[in-house]
């Protein structure tokens, strides 16, 4: 026959809501597996199984609020099952009183204003429980409920949260000391009165009392009765049968950590604790956060998978490890690309007269020590076009809310060297004429090849050209050096025959293609096609080029 498994006795405490389901239909489960997780503001319990079986269904979901007596799920029993007498038996409940609620710190004076010291509540019938945190400092300012402490039995954790509002004084207690009802926590500089803890309203989680399998009647404690109960439940351990010790089974982490795991989607069961005694604080939280969102982009998780091939098997194979610079950038570029709504705007620049101009004065800069090629004009003509478009020199900012405008222009060039592809960065490119681009691009290059290119000498692009024209191709989609919004890729110029109107005719002319790939994100097409038509026509004008840079 099914069992109904039901929200055990909550005390006073009512519509508490169902932050986890840890169970589904057709699970196995026995006496004392988490069914559910219950959480008030500061407290969070699982709900544990009285008897053994098979889930058949399950009533409750994630956001729902539970009482007393609301049915969890329904069992396929396999034998094995509680009975009320044993519950009681186990948790004591019969013989002892219950552990109470755990209080909000008690304060010895109620007065307004004034010096206050803040104590350790009832505990029930637990005693020399360990502090584990120490919460503030003096100093501080708190407020009516600020965690002040975190206590912790072998099991269970709770935070300790104030009664009154002000600012600290001092603090009586530190990590590893053990506590019992009505010790000092801390003195306060008193800043106004608090409503009295007339009732276990601010009840910290799950209490070392329960923690410790202790007696748990369904009855409200007989520590209680001098207070009113609770209108603001946040520790409805505290006076039900809910073993705790199961809830906190697994890991040791306060409260609030907890509950910022949870809103992280962090699995707290995961999380290695670097705290006290191996507890996980709300920064092992953020560190196991951070690292799983790295490692999923670069794994790109969430992408389907390529499939694996055993390639051995058509033939033979060698297995060659990637270069250092490939396992340095490879990771790199698929971040731009994964990241970067790439848009690549196709051009062409007539370059006929650049290059009648540059093979004339080609011998006159050898003599000077200057290898003057095409990609020094080209520099030259991006120089101003981003003086143009300053928006193309800029970058997103990592929240994507902003944009950070560069005044400098420092550009970074692909240069392909036996150790792999890197790209040296020429600083303050506006500033220095087509024969110092040259000289510099020249120096660069030769240092990449060689391998000697300082960190320096690669970092601190505000814009990327990537050239592949002296060894051919007609056009291609180069990818974004982020956080850079754009890049420039040149293909190899060719000699074509170009419709001229006022000859009528076709004439010869050298073209150069090349593409502009843009972060859509920052820069539209209109400014995209207006960027690459003004390159092109600054490309088209090398006498504009030669000129003197101011
Ligand atoms: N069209 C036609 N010819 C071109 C040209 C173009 N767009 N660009 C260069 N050339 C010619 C040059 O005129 C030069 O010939 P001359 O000696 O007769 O003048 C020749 O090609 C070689 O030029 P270069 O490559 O030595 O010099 P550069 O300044 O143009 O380029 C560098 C320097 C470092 C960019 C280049 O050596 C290089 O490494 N290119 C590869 C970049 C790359 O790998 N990009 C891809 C990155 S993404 O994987």
């Amino acid at each position: 026959m099914a069992i109904d498994v039901l929200v055990p006795d909550l005390g006073d405490f009512k519509d508490v809501e169902v932050i986890d389901v840890l169970v589904k239909p057709g699970d196995t489960v026995e006496v004392d597996t988490p069914l559910i997780t219950l959480e008030t503001e500061k407290a969070t319990m699982d709900v544990p199984s009285t008897s053994a079986g098979t889930v058949k269904s399950v009533a409750v979901k994630k956001g729902d609020r539970v009482s007393t007596g609301s049915l969890v799920l329904t069992l396929e029993p396999s034998g094995e099952q509680r009975t009320t007498t044993e519950q009681e038996a186990d948790t004591g409940a019969a013989a002892a009183p219950t552990p109470p609620a755990a209080q909000p710190a008690a304060r010895d004076s109620e007065q307004a204003g004034g010096e206050e010291t803040i104590t350790v509540p009832d505990l029930g019938d637990f005693k020399d429980v360990e502090v584990i945190d120490v919460l503030v400092k003096p100093g501080n300012t708190i407020e009516v409920d600020t965690p002040l402490i975190t206590l912790e039995t072998e099991k269970a954790t709770m935070d300790v949260p104030a009664t009154a509002a002000g600012v600290v004084k001092s603090v009586a207690v530190k990590k590893g000391d053990r506590v019992s009802q009505g010790d000092p926590i801390l003195t306060l500089e008193a800043r106004g009165k608090a409503a009295a803890p007339a009732q276990p309203a601010a009840t910290p989680s799950a209490p070392p009392a329960a923690a410790e399998r202790a007696p748990t009647p369904a009855a409200p404690t007989p520590a209680a009765p001098e207070r009113p109960p609770a209108t603001t439940p946040s520790a409805p351990a505290a006076t039900t049968q809910v073993d705790v010790s199961v809830s906190f089974s697994t890991v040791h982490a306060s409260p609030s950590v907890r509950k910022f795991a949870r809103e992280l989607g962090a699995d707290l069961r995961r999380i290695k604790g670097t705290g006290y005694k191996g507890r996980i604080t709300a920064d092992d939280v953020k560190a196991w956060v951070k690292q799983t969102l790295t490692s999923a982009a670069a794994s790109g998780a969430g992408l389907p998978k390529i499939p694996e091939v055993d390639f051995s098997k058509f033939g033979q194979i060698e297995v060659k490890p990637l270069g250092r610079i490939q396992k340095i950038s490879g990771p790199r570029l698929h971040a731009s690309w994964l990241n970067i709504p790439h848009v690549w705007q196709m051009d062409e620049a007539d370059i006929t007269e650049l290059e009648e101009t540059r093979n004339r004065l080609k011998r006159q800069a050898a003599e000077r020590g200057i290898k003057l090629t095409p990609l020094a004009f080209i520099m030259r003509a991006c120089v101003k076009a981003l003086q143009e478009f300053p928006v193309v020199n800029s970058s997103l900012d990592p929240a994507g809310q902003n944009l950070i405008m560069k005044k400098y222009i420092h550009l970074g060039f692909a240069a392909d060297t036996p150790q792999g592809l890197v790209v040296p960065v020429i600083r303050d490119a506006d500033k220095k004429d087509v024969y110092e681009l040259a000289q510099e691009l020249a120096t660069l290059s030769e240092k990449a090849r060689a391998g000697k290119l300082s960190a320096a000498e690669m970092q601190g692009a505000s814009f990327t050209i990537s050239s592949l024209g002296g060894i051919g191709g007609t056009s291609f989609t180069p990818i974004i050096n982020a956080p850079e919004v754009a890049i420039l890729g040149v293909a190899r110029a060719s000699m074509r025959p170009v419709w001229r109107e006022k000859d009528n005719a076709f004439v010869p002319r050298l073209i150069l293609p090349f593409t502009f790939a843009y972060d859509h994100r920052v820069i539209d097409g209109a400014l995209g096609a207006r960027f690459t038509t003004f390159l092109a026509q600054q490309l088209a004008n090398v006498s504009g080029l030669l000129e003197a840079v101011p």
